[in-house]
């Protein structure tokens, strides 16, 4: 998969996306990850790539000629590369639709990605008609600009690519866990500062252990993300330990 990154900051990349599994896709040319300044398609000598806003108002707009300008070029070079499909242009903003698995996976379908980093206040309306860009925010807190929301489409979708994840990190997950929060998760020594390991995973009960893992996962699901349990694929066990919780209260 191919990834453009439009941004003011170029130098903030690759960083986190540099390490780790997402460091040695790159290094094994699965994604290829490039970064586009975009004073570089500004045409003042002050390299300008904002404006005040029409109608007046704090703060500054991102301005459409650079952006339109620098997705043309990124257009342009990939397809005399090779690239016959059209890229998916992602605009990071907080209007966006939110990320959601979901999303990172239909993204994660195309073979290009143009990832359009906003900052400022905002960016010229016209951007998203005329790029026809998807515009994605990552969640409802205030960030400081796109670059960081970038950072995390572009490592949830990345790690989508076949062979991206190996074997060893793709945990077969039984039906059971789709969609819920993770169980409780225990290493060595079995008591630590007074705090003992559940003897049941102690206990080599590989059927009992399930059951425990499997109503941790529910139980932290319910008090914690009850919107998810809406949306889980939950089988017969786990509902009836989810009306065992609900009448227990907690
Ligand atoms: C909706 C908030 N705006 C009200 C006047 C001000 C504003 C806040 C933050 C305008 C731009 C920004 C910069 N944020 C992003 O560019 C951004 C973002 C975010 O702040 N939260 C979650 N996802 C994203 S994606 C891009």
């Amino acid at each position: 998969m191919r990834i453009d990154v439009v941004t003011i900051f170029p130098g903030v990349f690759p960083g986190p996306l540099g390490v780790g599994t997402l460091g040695r896709a790159r290094e094994r040319g699965l994604v290829d990850l490039a970064v586009w300044d975009l004073r570089e398609f500004s045409s003042d000598r002050h390299r300008t790539v904002d404006d005040i806003p029409y109608g007046g108002g704090a703060g500054m707009v991102m301005a459409p000629e650079p952006l339109v300008r620098a997705v043309e070029a990124i257009r342009a070079a990939r397809t005399a590369g090779g690239h016959s499909e059209s890229p998916a242009v992602v605009l990071t903003t907080p209007q966006g639709e939110r990320l959601t698995q979901a999303r990172a996976r239909t993204l994660a379908a195309r073979p290009h990605l143009i990832v359009v980093c906003g900052r400022y206040e905002g960016v010229d309306e016209r951007v998203v008609e005329v790029l026809e860009a998807e515009e994605v925010s990552i969640g409802d807190y205030v960030l400081s600009g796109g670059e960081l929301a970038a950072m995390v489409i572009i490592e949830a979708v990345a790690r989508l690519v076949p062979g991206v994840v190996g074997d060893a990190e793709s945990v077969a997950r039984d039906s059971f866990s789709e969609g819920l929060l993770d169980h409780p998760s225990y290493t060595r020594p079995a008591v630590f500062r007074g705090r003992a390991v559940p003897e049941v995973l102690l206990s080599g009960h590989h059927e009992a252990i399930r059951r425990w893992r499997a109503r941790e996962a529910l139980r932290r699901t319910l008090l914690r993300r009850p919107d998810l349990i809406d949306e889980a694929a939950l089988d017969a066990e786990a509902r009836a330990f989810l009306t065992e919780l609900r009448n227990r209260d907690g």
